[in-house]
């Protein structure tokens, strides 16, 4: 682009601008007509750069440096036995299923090192917000293991998370969970306190609203919010390329003005490393972090689905590889730290534990039908009391009707 510009010149020596902002210089009074060319480079406003962290690989190779002082050998040990006990309860549910012990169930298989590492870090009392793939966290904050057994079973009251626990409902429908972490975050910034909290949820989950709107809220508010998202490259039999165009699930925080970071999430250290970092910035600075926590869930999306309709088992096997279990426990074998003798043990160990909390799922004292009203309101009112008390009767008629108030 260009033009003519007509300049007349003041007392002074004098910089006229053109359109283009280019400066012309020219002498007092003198008429001037000057060729001038548009110049209005193009400048780059934002440069994005996401850091990948992975200190275990697959390969046994192990980062001496990032993983200083991060998981002592001893909690090392804990950390593979409470990942085992985890995949075990994943076996026993799936046969509890199969057999009509059960309802639908999701396996966490190849997913347990995501969210025991946010329970590893995080303080007792942050706020632990899972969606359904997150059991060896929640076991390892100390909810039992019956109450997961008991939400598949259908039974609410393993929704009934111990308050001591910090730890919300297993949260089904897809991305309301992360709303609950932004509010949690924020009644604690209101009250002063230094509790954070640490949400997780699925790729998928990334293409519902709710998480466009937790993220902006929690960036907007400065909420201190750990955003956890577990990318397992699947929801249900829909592929990540074909919910999300971009290249990584981290850029979708990026959009919201939080700081991002992409791990291994089969690497227990890096996800421990993650989260830890995140979290001093949610408790220091109140900000929120997004993590990407690459992983795969190496069973069916749940028990009533079958994942050969949709993916290749060459897939899966590269990913069996990587199971953050085997990485895990090779490496304290390589530190003299487990052998196949503590193994045995331990197996035998979690087995009876496991048989435990099936049991104890099992054998729970049925629900009376009116819990439905008395867990509801904290005063029921009185045309509630009136269908409770015309529900154990057998006659509609048996009692008379007390008038509504109100409508
Ligand atoms: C609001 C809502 N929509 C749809 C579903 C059905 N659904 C259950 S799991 C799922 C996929 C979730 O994928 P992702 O978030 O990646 O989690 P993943 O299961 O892979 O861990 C869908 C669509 C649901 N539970 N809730
Ligand atoms: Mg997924």
């Amino acid at each position: 682009m260009g033009g003519w510009v007509r300049a007349i010149c003041a007392p002074t020596d004098l910089l006229l601008r053109d359109n283009s902002r280019r400066q012309i210089a020219c002498r007092f009074g003198e008429k001037r007509h000057r060729r001038y060319t548009f110049s209005m480079p193009i400048t780059s406003i934002l440069k994005l750069e996401i850091e990948r962290v992975s200190i275990l690989d697959e390969h046994g190779n192990y980062d001496e440096k990032l993983g200083a002082g991060l998981i002592p050998d001893a909690d090392l040990v804990k950390l593979y036995e409470a990942m085992s006990s985890c995949r075990y309860l994943d076996e026993v549910a799936f046969k509890l299923q199969r057999s009509g012990r059960m309802g639908t169930y999701p396996q966490n298989m190849g997913q347990e090192a995501t969210s025991l590492a946010a329970a590893y870090v995080l303080n007792k009392d942050d706020w632990l917000v899972t969606c359904y793939r997150e059991n060896c966290g929640l076991f390892w904050r100390g909810i039992p293991m019956e109450s997961i057994l008991l939400h598949w079973m259908g039974d609410e009251r393993g929704n009934a998370m111990p308050r001591a626990h910090f730890a919300t409902p297993i949260a089904v429908p897809i991305g309301t969970q992360m709303l609950h972490a932004a509010g949690l975050a924020w009644a604690a910034k209101y009250r002063g306190e230094k509790q954070i909290s640490c949400t997780f949820f699925g790729d998928g989950a990334t293409s519902e609203g709710d998480f466009h709107e937790a993220a902006n809220f929690a960036a907007n508010l400065d909420l201190p919010v750990v955003f956890c998202c577990q990318n397992n490259f699947w929801a249900i039999s829909v592929p990540g390329r074909i919910q999300c165009s971009a290249p990584t699930v981290a850029q979708r925080g990026i959009a919201y003005g939080m700081p991002v970071v992409q791990v291994d999430g089969n690497d227990i250290f890096a996800c421990a490393y993650a989260v830890k970092q995140a979290a001093a910035r949610a408790r220091e600075e109140s900000r929120p972090t997004f993590i990407e926590m690459v992983t795969y869930r190496l069973g069916d999306h749940t028990t009533a689905d079958d994942a050969r309709r949709y993916r290749d088992q060459a897939e899966v096997d590269v990913w069996k590889e990587r199971d953050p279990l085997l990485r895990t426990r090779n490496l304290l074998e390589r530190k003299k730290l487990w052998n196949s003798s503590k193994q045995e043990v331990m197996q035998a160990r979690i087995e009876i534990e496991v048989a435990a909390a099936v049991a104890r799922a099992e054998e729970i004292v049925a629900p009376e039908v009116s819990d439905v009203f008395n867990h509801t309101f904290a005063e029921l009112s009185a045309d509630l009391a009136h269908q409770r008390d015309m529900m154990q009767t057998h006659s509609l008629a048996s009692q008379a009707p007390v008038a509504a108030k109100g409508h």
